[in-house]
């Protein structure tokens, strides 16, 4: 069995932050596994259980402690690769009673080559050994040949349906403004595939009905705040990562308008930041901070303080972003974890009220965040 392993947070490193030191004494980072192989996505499903999923392909159950289950049986072929695999996996507001879980990931075309994002459900069988009932309800189209820019984040919406974010697959950034593929979009459905009749596109000739909002780079967190509003954050490319709190059929801008530039300079788009029709990011962040997991925390378990707030991680710069919002905007930015020194792939709060946290490594963790020294 794998005995967790505790690690202090250094104060000197998040001193220059104001109250830094205050919070900093507030979690000690606890690794419950450090066996997992570029995980992404952390589910929980009862008795201290988790889902995780593996990049190159596999879902597994963790214990509490940090022990790993073997590779769920029954899932679809997955096109891993690049940034492509096994990516997000969520569980449904009725697991307790159904077992239903949702998963994405990179799906290959039934024939020749190319990929895209697909999402499906399943039912946990009662041993915890495989999948059943296994049902793909979305597939991004079309299938390209790309690596690169999967989104793939699902969140549940409190009316039942099902987000899912999809990126630009990197090369096809202008199919992000056209609304007959799901290139740089974000898609609602519901939970068995169908399009929900009050989506903003149903009827629109040449749209694709599943689309919810469009100009989206690469989306790799998602959440909703304790309001129930759907909110997201997406890669920008060099600069201009955004927050958006994405509305019915509204444009986010991409490749259009950016607060950011190509990689190595150059302008993107118009080389413009804003224009009529195309929505402004609720905060965005230059330099990129490569965003990826989102979560708003519910419980009053690290102090009251810390209610509320939004949890980010940064791929890049290699810590937890902490961000208090008022009214909408951001108001405070506080670095976490910076001293484990660990690309953060997701966070989640646990029905524990505890925060959890994935790295993207080889030898991938799994952390969860006690409050206190
Ligand atoms: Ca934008």
């Amino acid at each position: 069995m794998h005995t967790p392993r505790f690690a202090a947070v250094s104060l000197a490193l998040l001193a220059p932050l104001a109250a830094g030191a205050q919070s900093a004494a507030r979690i000690t980072p606890e690794v419950l596994t450090d066996k997992l192989d570029h995980p992404w996505g952390v589910a929980f499903i009862g008795d201290g259980r988790m889902l995780v999923t593996e990049r190159p392909g596999r879902l597994r159950v963790v214990q509490a402690n940090g022990e790993l289950g073997a590779p769920l049986q029954g899932l679809p072929k997955i096109d891993a690769g690049g940034q492509g695999g096994l990516l997000d996996v969520i569980t449904d507001s009725g697991f307790a009673r159904n077992r239903t879980l949702y998963f994405c990931f990179s799906e290959p075309a039934a024939s020749g080559s190319g990929n895209s994002t697909a999402l499906a459900s399943a039912r946990l069988s009662d041993d915890l050994k495989r999948l059943e009932q296994v049902k793909v309800i979305f597939s991004q189209k079309p299938k390209y040949g790309s690596n690169a820019h999967f989104g793939c984040r699902i969140v549940e919406h409190g009316d039942g349906t099902l987000f899912l974010t999809m990126g630009d697959r990197y090369n096809r950034k202008e199919d992000a403004q056209k609304l007959d593929n799901h290139h740089g979009k974000i898609v609602r459905i519901r939970k068995d595939g169908s399009v929900p009749k009050d989506n903003p596109f149903v009827g629109k000739q040449g749209a694709l009905p599943e689309i919810w909002s469009y100009g989206h780079r690469n989306a790799q967190g998602a959440a909703l705040d304790a309001n129930g509003r759907y909110w997201m954050h997406e890669h920008g490319a060099q600069g201009g990562d955004e927050i958006n709190r994405p509305e019915a059929g509204k444009n986010y801008g991409w490749p259009v308008i950016t607060h950011g530039e190509n990689y190595g300079g150059g302008k993107i788009g118009e080389g413009i930041s804003e224009k009529a029709g195309m929505e402004q990011p609720v905060h965005h962040w230059t330099p990129s901070i490569a965003p990826s997991g989102m979560a708003f925390l519910k419980s009053d378990k690290y102090g009251k303080d810390w209610q509320g707030s939004l949890f980010v991680g940064s791929l890049k710069f290699r810590y937890l972003d902490r961000i208090e919002l008022r009214d909408g905007k951001v108001v405070k930015e506080e670095k976490l974890l910076a001293d484990h020194g660990a690309r953060i792939r997701d966070v989640k709060e646990g029905p524990d009220g505890l925060l959890y946290v994935l790295t993207d490594e080889r030898r991938g963790e799994l952390i969860r965040l006690r409050p206190g020294k």
